[in-house]
């Protein structure tokens, strides 16, 4: 089949043989996330025209105020997921603890477990700034028919099978990958239908964007600083560009297609950053090196970190290969462990 305006339905289908679990319960996966995708993505596109804006009153386990948008894209994505009957368990930035699907089936013989940042970059919703959904699938290691476990989530992330993101920009893109490359699909809103946009993705392996909230500069870690005055010096292709929006999704997205690097560093001694491992470093990570990039935490690839809880946070280096090993450079000069 000619891959022009091959649609997301014709490319999972076409590439479901070559992935070694193809038992086309993945498909429906990918497949149900594509339909939350949509209904997230209309209300996302209308928020300014109802009152779904604005904070939902409460806050998550992070402690951060939940805007409505956020409350409604979990509910949605957990919903969806859930009702088609497609996986065992749901872990959510916006839930406490996960959630175990038709554990009292026995029958239940799902056998993928998905971690989602439902809305992230939500605190730019009320100002039209690109925010996005960042999921990453698992196959369970407990015993299938049974209620997951704890140990089903907290799962290196070189076991994911799956990850992806849905950035809700100037057009709504859902971007993914099985472990064989990744490719980009873009929503036709007139249609309802995504189309391949954007074939195997890949980071150049140089880049002059750097991506980092300055804000926070003096209470980086030397090395940190060190990089960031080294992408600021007048030398060869430098200065570099520096392009930070505040959402993870977005300055991937583009620093994926352009080439560019983005950190969130430690912030201070007693917090590992911001960023949390299994719903936005593993996945965005698995990305990363599946389009010929590169993430770490500055001195270990973050696919090998092993969780050990479900909100934990991590320091992230993500993006175009040589401008992270340059960075772990200056980080590991400056402390090395
Ligand atoms: P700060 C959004 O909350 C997020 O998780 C990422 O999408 C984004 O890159 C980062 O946090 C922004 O955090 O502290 O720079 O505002």
């Amino acid at each position: 089949m000619s891959h022009k305006h091959q649609t997301l339905g014709e490319f999972i289908i076409e590439n479901q043989a070559a992935f070694k679990y193809s038992s086309g319960e993945l498909s429906r996966l990918i497949n149900s996330i594509r339909l939350a995708a949509k209904v997230v993505n209309h209300e996302v596109n209308k928020a300014g025209l109802v009152d779904i804006i604005g904070a939902a009153g409460e806050t998550n386990i992070q402690g951060e105020d939940q805007q409505k948008l956020d409350v409604l894209a979990n509910d949605k994505f957990i919903q969806t997921l859930t009702n088609r009957n497609i996986v065992c368990g749901i872990a959510s930035e916006e839930e406490d603890d996960f959630i175990s699907i038709n554990s009292q089936d026995e029958n239940n013989q799902n056998k993928y477990v998905v971690l989602i940042d439902p809305l992230d970059g939500s605190s730019n919703i009320d100002v039209n700034v690109s925010v996005g959904t960042i999921f990453s699938v698992y196959r369970r290691v407990t015993p299938v028919g049974t209620p997951v476990t704890i140990e089903d989530f907290l799962q290196k992330g070189n076991q994911q099978v799956a990850a992806g993101y849905v950035v809700y920009g100037t057009s709504t893109m859902l971007v993914y990958t099985t472990g064989a490359g990744v490719n980009g699909f873009t929503l036709n809103p007139a249609i309802g239908t995504f189309y391949l946009s954007h074939p195997n993705m890949e980071f150049p392996l140089d880049g002059n964007i750097y991506s980092v909230n300055e804000g926070n500069y003096i209470h980086f870690p030397q090395g940190i600083k060190d990089y960031i005055k080294y992408c600021q010096k007048e030398e060869g292709d430098r200065p570099y560009t520096s392009r930070y929006i505040g959402s993870l999704v977005s300055d991937f997205h583009r620093n994926m297609i352009k080439g560019g690097i983005y950190m969130y560093p430690k912030c201070s001694p007693k917090t590992n950053g911001k960023l949390r491992l299994l719903y936005e470093c593993n996945p965005m990570a698995f990305l990363a090196e599946q389009a010929n990039g590169k993430a770490s935490d500055g001195y270990t690839r973050i696919m090998d970190i092993q969780p050990t809880e479900l909100h934990e946070r991590v320091p992230f280096l993500c993006g175009s290969r040589n401008m992270v090993e340059k960075a772990e450079e200056f980080i590991q000069l400056a402390d090395p462990k």
